[in-house]
């Protein structure tokens, strides 16, 4: 009996999978959703902040000392501590693209414990428990093992963040290498992709500890290696992410030197 994670482990469950229906029936009608501009290709809708606020009622409820850090009321740290993206792929979810999710990471003493993520517009509920495995609605998923590059899908998240020749050059790298690139727009289902083997990388070159936090428990409890994004301020400031299948792990990390070398 883990008494801190046990408990919390399932709460995960349950307020992910009643916070992506609710996220659901505001995607299906778009009359609510009040769509405005973070910045430029940085949309936010009604729905990020309402399903923020429910999470955290959630979770203060049932655990008024955790720390809860949040995409859109952000929040501090401490030594349990939740992390929210309430939509991620808010674009997709604007322009009514299915590919989005509601992900919920939780972390002990800084370290990545639990991971859950749910794509309901998908019906695809990802969800990991450090040490247990990884499932996707209730069956276990495992990362591809593709082994040449020339076969190999990679894909490389784009932002708003950093200069846009951060993502150009990790694209030329990758199709000069012989790589299939894409980008969906959420860097937390790019993380599931990997894990359930229909992807063979993540990469990007910041990404904040909201959009990935339960996709690294994912990715690595599905057999993933990934670069040691939780270091530093991680969870405040957010890191570069690489992660891939455990074959080409270190040929992709190559292609795209020096940028995940750290
Ligand atoms: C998304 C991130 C991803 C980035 C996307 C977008 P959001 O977050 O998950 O890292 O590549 O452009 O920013 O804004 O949809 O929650």
């Amino acid at each position: 009996m883990d008494t801190i994670l046990d408990p919390r482990e399932q709460a995960l469950l349950s307020i992910t999978k009643a916070a992506g229906e609710k996220a659901l029936a505001l995607f299906n009608n778009p009359d609510t959703l009040n769509i405005s501009m973070k910045g430029p290709q940085d949309w936010l809708t009604y729905a990020d902040g309402a399903v923020e606020a429910f999470i955290r009622q959630e979770l203060r409820a049932l655990f008024p000392h955790d720390a809860i850090l949040g995409e859109e009321e952000g929040g501090d740290t401490g030594e349990h501590l939740w992390i929210i993206d309430p939509i991620d792929g808010t674009a997709n979810f604007a322009r009514r693209d299915r590919f989005w999710c509601v992900s919920i990471g939780f972390a002990v003493k800084g370290v990545p414990m639990l991971g859950a993520i749910f794509a309901p517009a998908l019906d695809e509920f990802y969800s990991a428990r450090t040490g247990r495995g990884a499932m996707m609605n209730g069956q276990p998923i495992h990362v591809a093992h593709t082994a040449s590059i020339d076969r190999c899908v990679v894909e490389i998240g784009w932002n708003i963040r950093l200069p846009n020749s951060a993502y150009l050059d990790l694209v030329n790298k990758a199709v000069h290498h012989g790589a299939s690139v894409k980008r969906c727009a959420s860097g937390a289902l790019g993380m599931t992709q990997v894990a359930i083997g229909r992807t063979d990388c993540y990469a990007e070159a910041h990404i904040n500890s909201w959009d990935v936090l339960a996709g690294l428990v994912i990715a690595q409890e599905a057999g993933a290696r990934c670069n040691d994004f939780a270091s530093g301020n991680w969870a405040q400031d957010g890191n570069p992410i690489f992660c891939a299948q455990p074959v080409l792990y270190d040929a992709l990390k190559a292609v795209f030197a020096p940028v995940f070398d750290k």
